[in-house]
């Protein structure tokens, strides 16, 4: 039994769904936030303290994105897909953490998860300045195929996709990227996503 610490309004939801798509068991120990986005209590078994963290058996993880592609290794394919199409997941995964994440989290505090008198408005626009760059990349993928790989969903697209779930719940301007919005659509509207969205804003 996969053992995801953290709460679901919280990058835990990304392994939630991952443990989701992969058909495995799991359960969640609730771990929040007290004021000011810091943990309600400290979580050894996380050295950086933060959620979500993963206990396999003997094995403990940490990193959201790195859960998943445990999660999705244990599941096979289609989620985990081999040979070169493994290596791309990599670089999609690192391209979401590296390229994506940043910004989308820049914009997402000053934009709607800090209190309104702490937001700064030329902070959300620098984030959608620097993502909408990223996006036009992420469009112009998306313009050849349905999903990063190819025709199947990957951890791939599980992994950026829940890294751009909070903008795309919470207003942001996709309209210049109608492919990108598609393909989110699409991913975070599956079966599994839903049952995992449900945990989150249900
Ligand atoms: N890169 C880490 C980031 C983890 C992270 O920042 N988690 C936040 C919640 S989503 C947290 O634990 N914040 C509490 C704190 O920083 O005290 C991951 O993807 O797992």
């Amino acid at each position: 039994m996969l053992k995801i610490h953290g709460i679901p309004r919280s990058r835990a939801f990304r392994c939630i769904w991952a443990a989701e798509e992969a058909g495995l068991p799991y359960e969640v120990v609730p771990l929040g936030f007290a004021p000011g986005f810091k943990l309600e209590r400290p979580l050894a078994i996380n050295p950086n303290n933060k959620i979500p963290a993963l206990e396999d058996g003997s094995l403990v993880l940490f990193e959201s994105l790195a859960i998943n592609m445990h999660i999705a290794r244990k599941a096979g394919a289609p989620l985990m897909p081999s040979g070169d199409d493994a290596s791309r997941v990599d670089q999609w995964t690192l391209w979401a953490a590296t390229e994506a994440e940043p910004h989308v989290m820049r914009w997402s505090y000053n934009a709607y998860l800090k209190p309104e008198a702490e937001r700064v408005p030329a902070e959300a626009a620098a984030g959608k300045e620097a993502l909408d760059a990223r996006l036009a990349v992420l469009e112009a993928e998306l313009a050849t195929r349905p999903y990063l790989l190819g025709d199947a969903f990957t951890v791939a697209d599980l992994n950026l996709a829940s890294v751009l779930y909070g903008s795309w719940l919470n207003g942001y301007d996709y309209t210049r990227f109608p492919k990108v919005k598609a393909w989110l659509d699409a991913c975070l509207t599956r079966p599994k996503a839903l049952a995992a969205r449900k945990q989150r804003e249900g």
